[in-house]
């Protein structure tokens, strides 16, 4: 008798991809956990102006950014939630100056996780999808109490990462090194429900992202490569594009995981110093994982994005990522630009 088939919630898929050796059991309770943090944080984000969460919180982080109450309130769910299951030795996020080891009178597990809790918070208050964005990486062989530097790890070496985007649906994107997935929050039921297995980002696109109002603070080879696509069918790219810039990674990353596209916040001469805008660790390696085990591809312009030997917790970088054969052509803009001298 041919059993119906029934909706596969995290929980079972976690549990075999456990039995298929691709996780531990600390990794599957870490992601549960997170998930389940996942969820606190979409209904406080739900509730908007009648739970209190918009607005400023009055307090700037290590980044200098003013922070929102909602950055506040997903940075706290966060820790309390992972705090105490022994899964992890130290957490790190973008609203903590340093990395936090877990706290003596807890077990520490052998995982670092590192997260973004709130992204995109200059959308919160106008109601506009934001998200969450997290990697876990291994704590170095022999450390138990984990300091910043046992963060750098290139994302070659995340174990996992995801992002849940809160937008008219709360989605939760992960990947464990097999493929990317995404989960549907069934919000009655109260559990996140398997709903693509596999995403597959298209190869090639007609589709980007990029905040235009910084375009004469770009290098030459982006002035040259957005020219190009503005030119569209009468240019040398010989097809029309169509541009989004949603300003929460995590939503234009959704869809481009949705229908592809390319995704970019480049070097900028204001942001030069710094490095560039979006931070490496917390937003470009998982968003990087996410999308290379989705087909697609990620580089800083001249680098693969996870071949970066991270030098900081807070390290920026120039960002391309999604629709493969978009990005090696962003990539190629940059490497005739540097062979010209
Ligand atoms: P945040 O983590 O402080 O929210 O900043 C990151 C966000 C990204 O989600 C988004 O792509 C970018 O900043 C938008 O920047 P801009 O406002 O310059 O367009
Ligand atoms: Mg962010």
């Amino acid at each position: 008798m041919t059993q119906p088939s029934s909706p596969v919630s995290l929980t079972r898929f976690l549990i075999e991809e456990e039995r298929a050796d691709h996780i531990s059991a600390d990794l599957r309770l870490l992601i549960e956990v997170v998930a389940r943090a996942c969820k606190t944080i979409s209904i406080a984000v739900g509730k908007g102006a009648l739970g209190g969460v918009l607005g400023d919180a009055g307090t700037g982080n290590i980044q200098g950014e003013a922070q929102k109450k909602l950055d506040v309130i997903a940075n706290d769910v966060l820790l309390e939630a992972n705090a105490w299951g022994g899964h992890l030795a130290g957490l790190a996020s973008e609203e903590m100056d340093h990395s936090m080891p877990i706290p003596d009178v807890y077990p520490r597990g052998n995982y670092l996780l590192l997260f973004d809790p709130l992204d995109g918070s200059s959308n919160i208050d106008v109601n506009v999808s934001v998200g969450t964005i997290f990697s876990v990486l291994r704590c170095p062989e022999g450390v138990t109490t984990p300091a910043d530097e046992h963060y750098l790890q290139p994302g070659t070496a995340q174990v996992a990462a995801g992002y849940c985007v809160y937008g008219p649906q709360t989605t939760l994107v992960l990947t464990v090194g097999h493929g990317t997935h995404a989960f549907t929050l069934d919000r009655e039921v109260g559990s996140f429900v398997l709903t693509t297995r596999g995403i597959r980002i298209p190869e090639e696109t007609r589709e980007f992202a990029v905040n235009a109002s910084n375009q004469r603070f770009w290098e030459p080879p982006m002035q040259r490569y957005v020219g190009d696509m503005l030119l569209g069918n009468q240019g040398t790219r010989g097809k029309d594009f169509n541009m989004r810039w949603i300003a929460s990674m995590v939503a234009d990353v959704h869809r481009i995981m949705t229908r592809g596209g390319i995704f970019s916040y480049p070097l900028d001469s204001k942001c030069a110093p710094k490095g560039g805008k979006l931070r490496l660790m917390y937003e470009a390696n998982p968003m990087s994982f996410l999308v290379e085990q989705a087909g697609g591809a990620a580089s800083t312009g001249r680098q693969r994005m996870m071949e970066v030997q991270p030098s900081g917790l807070h390290q920026r970088v120039p960002v391309f990522l999604g629709s493969k054969a978009e990005v090696e052509t962003a990539v190629r803009y940059h490497a005739e630009h540097d062979a010209a001298g």
